[in-house]
């Protein structure tokens, strides 16, 4: 039996990717480049280190260690602006619904996402009562496809790993779910997260019932 959720955000819960999309793409107008929206998917899921030091390769630009760290410090200024924005009504369709089921059936609740900013995105949906426990990109060492983030989440709820149900929209966080021994279920295309478990497309009319009806 299934005894904890973990949750990743960003594309999850709400969608960020736009607002992150944005951000990132004046950084890189500002050093002299593009960044098309099919390049700002292999940033899902990545760290925001990481997802710098691809922009950076996209554009063949090279900086010292300190300038990355100014540039990525701008970029998130500019993203929490657009952050501000975000109200109660931005949760994706059907998620709050479904974790009101998860709480009317007494299952744990987790976050699990690579964001530094996770808190204050949660706070502005309204959304932080829902979770037992938040792991985000202020606790992990390890990013994903790492399973780090979601074992700390398991360990923080007291459920063992195969027992959790990981929901991810990135493929490098169906890799993180998949090597915590956890079923993986993707938030999108079955042709992109083809290591999931079972793939929907959103929360829109999924109960708990049904879904987990599916797993067995
Ligand atoms: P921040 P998730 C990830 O969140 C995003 O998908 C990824 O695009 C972003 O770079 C990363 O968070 C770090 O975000 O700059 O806010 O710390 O999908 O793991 O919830
Ligand atoms: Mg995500």
């Amino acid at each position: 039996t299934v005894q904890a959720c973990l949750f990743d955000l960003d594309g999850v819960i709400v969608d960020t990717a736009k607002y992150h999309y944005l951000a990132w793409r004046q950084l890189a107008n500002q050093l002299g480049f593009d960044l098309t929206l099919e390049q700002n998917e292999l940033l899902k899921g990545i760290s925001r280190m990481e997802s710098l030091e691809i922009i950076l390769k996209i554009g063949g630009v090279k900086l010292d260690e300190e300038e990355k760290l100014k540039l990525a410090a701008e970029k998130n200024v500019r993203y929490l602006e657009l952050c501000k924005q975000i109200t109660p009504d931005d949760a994706l369709p059907g998620v709050r619904d479904f974790l009101d089921e998860l709480r009317k059936d007494k299952i744990k609740v987790g976050l699990g996402s690579a964001s530094k900013n996770a808190k204050t995105i949660l706070t502005n949906l309204r959304m932080l009562d829902y979770f037992d426990t938040l792991v985000d990109g202020n606790r992990v060492t390890k990013g994903k496809p790492d399973p780090q983030v979601f074992l700390m989440g398991a360990g923080d709820l007291g459920v063992s790993p195969d027992r959790c149900i990981v929901f991810e929209d990135a493929v490098a966080g169906i890799q993180s779910a998949k090597a915590a021994g956890m079923i993986g279920i993707g938030i999108g295309e079955e042709s992109v997260l083809t290591e999931a478990d079972l793939v929907i497309k959103g929360f829109d009319g999924v109960t708990v019932s049904d879904l987990f009806g599916k797993l067995k």
